[in-house]
């Protein structure tokens, strides 16, 4: 966004929020009749609807002429065509390959890399048919019964979130575990509850380096190798990683490890073996559906008019509430308990990718971008945050993602189709009173129906008053099952690359996580120095010695 403020467009984009600042949407629903109609899109299942969001269709196609000013079409191709776009790592950014089953080349540096995505989701193939089927076995031959994925940020957000999403799929005996963070009582919570003999550990790191990951993974091999024995680790252990030399030294054969390429990015990561666990736990065929899922968004990304296309519009909605309309945050509220751990995978996705202070060039960009998102699934958040998000003075736009059929298990069909009712009444609700609001006059007339009037009815009413015309997208899945979560995935990529080429930022590096990375390998050895800590500030010293002097006085619980 470095110079994008200064443009016609932007300033032409300033002016026309000025002109219909004052209308409220209420007042275009009622306009325009066709509102809906207009501003929704359809995707084989996926339904978004950005009607409720303080736009005309002027302001779409002034966002439109913004977007083709930033050189959104050329920045599209040029990822496609797997150029080194993600410029500060020279490399490519090239997810979609991962989910191309059309046969179609793709080349990085002038050279196709079908070939080895094929031979890679074939290897896949064969792991999750063997492990599926009892063939694979544990080292005393017992079936594997439990999966942990143990990997950190885009090495497990994806493939976490997704097992959850898509658990109906799962096959029934095999269950799937998440182990990221390292303090120690994650691993041991998931350790407690499994048996050595029936559990395979996937070692997911792009880079094997990673200090959690390593941690967490030696962790989990001692605890093998301790009831199991060393010879237990080939049957228990694979890895996914690009870095095949580190896997051997932790002892992990070539024959188990499953690879990827340095153009996938750790957050754009689950359609490669990282989404080995999910592959598994849904069975092949389910994740070729997931694949192709985002490949029809990539496919309707690329081909699709830009007014007319989804990803493109979610991102352009984005930037008129951010850039424009002054939101600093995004609300994601899935009400679909399954896609709990969405809003921590788009955090990722969104603020990894977007949050940074310069533009590609390394000049400083010149207004706030990617926004802060948190959500929760609803109706959660109707009894906590979205009190704040209805009445507060700063604007906070939400997408819903809303799941039309829900799965069934052990309640009925009948009970379902209750809950799913109650659930979806609460996601329209909440998307219509956001919208709406409730006028004093509004507010006035209920008071006086209740039999309220004079000082008691004057001092009730403003705290009663919703000012409505707050922005949200609703997105509607007929059903939640591989293939649409693969587009909803695939949507919210190309949303981020969308607004990241509007910003005129790098999406696919992440330096704003190297120093606290650096700083914890500074500290680690103080820690356990007898020496007192001056090498920080006043804070950081006095927090290092508390922490050893706490040790010091309890030490005996550690030998
Ligand atoms: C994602 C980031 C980051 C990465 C983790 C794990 O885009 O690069 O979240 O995925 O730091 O890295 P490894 O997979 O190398 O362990």
């Amino acid at each position: 966004m470095a110079s994008l403020s200064k443009t016609s467009q932007w300033q032409a984009l300033s002016a026309h929020r000025d002109e219909i600042s004052a209308v409220h949407m209420r007042d275009l629903f009622d306009r325009e009749p066709e509102r809906f109609k207009n501003f929704s899109l359809e995707l084989d299942g996926l339904l978004f609807d950005y009607s409720k969001n303080p736009v005309t269709g002027q302001t779409l196609s002034l966002l439109v002429d913004l977007a083709r000013t930033a050189g959104l079409e050329g920045w599209r191709e040029r990822m496609f065509a797997g150029e080194a776009i993600n410029t500060t790592e020279n490399r490519a950014a090239l997810h979609p390959a991962l989910r191309n089953r059309s046969g179609k080349p793709f080349t990085v540096a002038g050279k196709d890399v079908m070939s080895e995505i094929n031979r890679e989701l074939d290897n896949i193939r064969a792991f999750t048919v063997s492990v599926r089927s009892g063939i694979w076995k544990g080292a005393n031959g017992q079936p594997i019964c439990d999966i942990v994925n143990i990997g950190i940020g885009g090495s497990d957000l994806g493939p976490g979130m997704a097992c959850q999403a898509l658990a109906h799929y799962g096959k029934a005996g095999l269950d799937c575990h998440f182990v990221s963070n390292v303090d120690g009582a994650h691993l041991d919570g998931v350790l407690a509850r499994l048996n050595p003999q029936t559990t395979l550990f996937i070692i997911a790191s792009k880079t094997f380096t990673t200090h959690e990951t390593m941690l967490n993974a030696n962790s989990a091999r001692d605890w093998i190798v301790t009831s199991l024995g060393e010879d237990a680790v080939e049957k228990h252990f694979v890895a996914v990683s690009t870095n095949r030399e580190k896997v051997a030294e932790f002892g992990i054969s070539a024959s188990n490890i499953f690879g990827f390429w340095d153009w996938v990015g750790g957050r754009y990561s689950i359609w490669s073996a990282i989404g080995l666990s999910l592959a598994t736990y849904i069975g092949m065929d389910k994740f070729e559906d997931f694949l192709a899922g985002a490949e029809a968004m990539d496919n309707h990304f690329i081909q699709a008019p830009l007014e007319r296309n989804m990803p493109v519009m979610l991102g352009l909605i984005g930037i008129w509430n951010n850039n424009f309309l002054g939101a600093s945050s995004l609300a994601i509220l899935p009400y679909s308990q399954a896609l709990a751990r969405f809003p921590a995978y788009l955090q990722q996705l969104e603020m990894e990718s977007n949050g940074k202070a310069v533009a590609r060039d390394g000049t400083a960009l010149d207004g706030h971008c990617v926004p802060t998102l948190f959500g929760e699934p609803g109706t959660n958040g109707q009894h906590a945050f979205m009190q704040a998000i209805h009445q507060a003075e700063r604007l906070i736009p939400v997408d819903f993602i809303v799941v039309a059929e829900a799965h069934e298990n052990v309640l009925t069909p009948h009970q379902h189709f209750q809950h799913q009712q109650v659930l979806v009444a609460n996601a329209f609700a909440q998307s219509e009173a956001l919208m709406r609001g409730k006028t004093a006059r509004e507010v006035r007339s209920e008071l006086e129906a209740q039999g309220l009037c004079g000082s008691e009815l004057e001092k009730l009413l403003p705290h009663k008053v919703f000012p409505g015309n707050r922005p949200s997208n609703t997105i509607l899945l007929e059903r939640l099952e591989p293939r649409t979560l693969g587009m909803l995935i695939a949507l919210y990529e190309h949303k981020t690359f969308v607004q990241g080429i509007i910003w005129g930022i790098n999406s696919f590096d992440q330096w704003g996580v190297e120093l606290g990375k650096h700083l914890a390998a500074e500290i680690l050895p103080e820690l356990s120095s007898d020496a007192a800590s001056h090498n920080h500030n006043s804070s950081t010293n006095a927090l290092i010695e508390r922490f050893k002097a706490y040790h010091r006085d309890n030490s005996s619980h550690r030998t």
